[in-house]
């Protein structure tokens, strides 16, 4: 594979940037050698500037459901730059977004549009903070919510890709507040809540993991998180800033009937565009200033193209409901999968819900942050090599989610079931 551009780029970039990169997940430190450098997107496919094409099963880590510049979301957003592209001051199209928004998640009574992942969690602990007057919260290991100092403790994703779960920089006074618990362990949840659920403001959980890899809820463990929390008087937040729109068109509080307290959505909401949304019940969301004392905010909050580009993806969503056809689609390709990590020998585990997916290469079940680090990284790394030199990217992380797009066709499926044959073969 040729990279001499890339190679030449990521010079100039790394003397510029840390790690030459704009978040740390795209310095392919975990699998080695050097990213490629995008030139342009379409559909499923990639060109980097060495004019090398790639089937795309990142999706730019979950917004792009629709593939790259889908036509309709591009027409819309064009005609949207030329009225202005931020103002600052409130749009209807906000209104709009909002209302469809609450449509596809009803536990949203109110909610605030925000401009990325990390400011929807971060907003939604405050609030929390604020409405209950209580400091702690609990997370559980290896769920990301974005680089919020009290969220990145034990957590998933570019963190634990690069073994640094607790980032430096972070003041214990901030951290200490913050409890804990592995994935799926109902017990010890229980136990925690029992000794001390009324300090607790808030509990926050990615109902489907998808930064230790994809990791399922156990069937009741969801559902003792609610009971627990109402129990205890504590703010429930589901983080679906990946399963939003994505494992269904209500997300995961859909797929498994469970209502939280607040809602986190971010990447599909936003079209492709920097914007998320936090939201959850009314008399939480009015503790948030300028109607109560919880302060947040955002210049670019809101602005009228991400809003455009986000509204014009739900409206496709909710016009072609493709989610029994993209979920069919990844099944038979992590049929696939197995079937040539058999045939050549290979162990694996694969997590699939809706069309997100994990190969792990291990023999055993993969439930938790645990589980999921026993996984053979190495292993990892040369098939995410392997298929990258056949044409095909996968997340270059053992620890992130596989993504399929409406826009993974026969033909590209096919092209990459043969690369991952030929690839399992070779690292056999
Ligand atoms: P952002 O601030 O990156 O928009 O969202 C933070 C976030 C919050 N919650 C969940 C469940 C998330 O997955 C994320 C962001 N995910 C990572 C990777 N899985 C984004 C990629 C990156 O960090 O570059």
């Amino acid at each position: 594979m040729r990279n001499e551009k890339s190679r030449a780029l990521f010079e100039r970039a790394q003397a510029l940037m840390p790690g030459g990169v704009n978040s740390p997940v795209r310095a392919f430190k975990a699998v080695g050698g050097t990213p490629f450098f995008v030139a342009r997107g379409e559909g499923c496919y990639l060109w980097d500037v060495d004019g090398n094409r790639f089937v795309d099963f990142v999706c730019s880590w979950g917004p792009l459901i629709l593939g790259h510049a889908h036509p309709e979301v591009v027409a819309a957003v064009k005609e949207a730059v030329e009225r202005g592209t931020t103002y600052g001051a409130p749009t209807e199209l906000e209104v709009v977004l909002a209302e469809k928004i609450q449509q596809a998640f009803p536990s949203m009574e109110m909610l605030r549009l925000v401009n990325s992942g990390t400011e929807a969690t971060m907003s939604a602990i405050r609030a929390a903070r604020g409405y209950t007057g209580r400091k702690k919260i609990v997370k559980f290991e290896g769920c990301y919510h974005g680089h919020a100092d009290y969220l990145l403790v034990k957590a998933g994703s570019g963190a634990a890709t690069f073994g640094i779960p607790d980032s430096a920089g972070i003041p214990e006074g901030t951290a200490q507040d913050t409890i804990v618990l592995p994935y799926n362990d109902i017990k010890a949840f229980k136990e925690t809540m029992e000794a001390m659920g009324e300090e607790i403001a808030a509990v926050i959980v990615e109902p489907i993991a998808g930064n230790m890899g994809v990791v399922l809820p156990k069937p009741e463990f969801l559902s003792a998180l609610r009971q627990q929390t109402e129990k205890h008087g504590v703010v429930l937040i589901f983080d679906e800033v990946i399963t939003g729109f994505r494992v269904a068109y209500g997300g995961a509080q859909a797929l498994y009937g469970i209502k939280p307290d607040m809602t986190c959505l971010g990447k599909i909401v936003g079209g492709g565009f920097p914007l998320a949304a936090y939201g959850g019940r009314k008399e939480i969301m009015q503790t948030v200033a300028p109607l109560g004392p919880v302060y947040q905010a955002g210049t670019l909050s809101g602005n009228p193209v991400a809003v455009t580009a986000g509204l014009k993806t739900i409206e496709i969503l909710e016009r072609d409901n493709p989610y029994p056809e993209i979920e069919r689609r990844t099944k038979q390709l992590t049929q696939v999968i197995s079937e040539a990590a058999r045939e050549a020998g290979v162990p694996v585990q694969i997590n699939q819900i809706a069309s997100m997916f994990t190969v792990f290469f291990t023999d055993q079940p993969v439930v938790d942050y645990a589980s999921a680090r026993r996984s053979d990284t190495q292993r990892y790394a040369h098939f995410f090599h392997a298929l990258l030199e056949r044409g095909v990217y996968f997340p270059p992380s053992q620890f992130e989610a596989t993504f399929l797009s409406t826009a993974h066709d026969d033909e590209a499926l096919s092209f990459a079931q043969e690369a991952i044959r030929l690839a399992m073969k070779a690292i056999a």
